[in-house]
């Protein structure tokens, strides 16, 4: 069993360090890839560093900031290429507990997609704002209204992919980067069919560092649902 857990990075250097190690501690099988945009803060030089003992950690550096979407796509080029069996979507910020990775790994073995859920079993989140639960949890509402998916929490971003999804998705023809990324690869995922099981997870606020999320991105996932729902309908999906 190979496992490649993926972590976009921006300037993470206070988190950096403490998840991969995290990370690596769950499972002796497992292995980090972290993508990296040429962050200003050197996240990718402790990364550098952390190479030299660690075997089981892999960088891709980019040379532009370019969004989260097409920092996993770089990922899963790489875990496709590498013949990884089972692909780990996760943040470097410890809003997802490292500690949840061997529960996802063990729902992943009779199904194809596992999505760690804030919102399966009531309401997960710890230390967000008011504001910001509603805009999340409002947003997997509308994201359920209009795709009709069966996905309680269709932008998280704390997931396991089994190597035969990714095989099945184009890639190139993904549209989202930001948030909605995390619904499109849903979606696509649903509409070939394909497994999807959803197991509670607690998600924390980030501790230390800056927030990435900014209007464009919720901008852009209000109109994709519905794009991406149309392309349904004209079977492009
Ligand atoms: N490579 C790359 N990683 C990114 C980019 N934007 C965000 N990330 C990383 O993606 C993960 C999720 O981003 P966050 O900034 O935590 O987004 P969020 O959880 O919605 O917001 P906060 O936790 O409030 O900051 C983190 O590991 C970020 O460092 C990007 O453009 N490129
Ligand atoms: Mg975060």
């Amino acid at each position: 069993m190979q496992v490649l857990v993926i972590i976009p990075t921006y300037n993470e250097i206070e988190n950096i360090e403490q998840i991969i190690s995290a990370v690596l501690q769950q499972n002796e099988e497992i292995e980090v890839l972290i993508v990296d945009d040429s962050s200003p803060d050197g996240t990718a030089q402790v990364v550098q560093e952390l190479q030299k003992d660690e075997k089981r950690v892999h960088l891709i550096i980019r040379k532009e900031k370019k969004g989260l979407g097409r920092a996993y796509i770089t990922g899963f080029k790489f875990a496709l290429d590498m013949g990884y069996e089972y692909i780990f979507e996760m943040d470097a910020d410890f809003s997802h507990d490292p500690a949840d990775i061997n529960k996802l790994l063990s729902a992943a073995q009779d199904c194809d997609l596992v999505i760690g859920s804030r919102y399966v079993k009531g309401i997960n989140v710890i230390n967000w704002p008011l504001s910001r639960l509603i805009l999340s949890w409002g947003a997997s509402f509308y994201v359920q209204m209009i795709t009709r998916m069966r996905v309680k929490d269709p932008t998280g971003g704390f997931k396991c992919f089994h190597r035969r999804v990714l095989e099945a998705i184009h890639f190139d023809e993904i549209l989202s980067d930001g948030y909605s990324f995390q619904v499109e690869m849903n979606y696509r995922t649903w509409c070939k069919g394909f497994k999807i099981t959803e197991i509670p997870i607690i998600f924390t606020d980030r501790r230390v560092g800056q927030s990435k999320m900014s209007k464009r991105i919720i901008r852009e996932a209000i109109y994709m649902v519905w794009k991406l729902r149309f392309m349904h309908i004209q079977g492009k999906i």
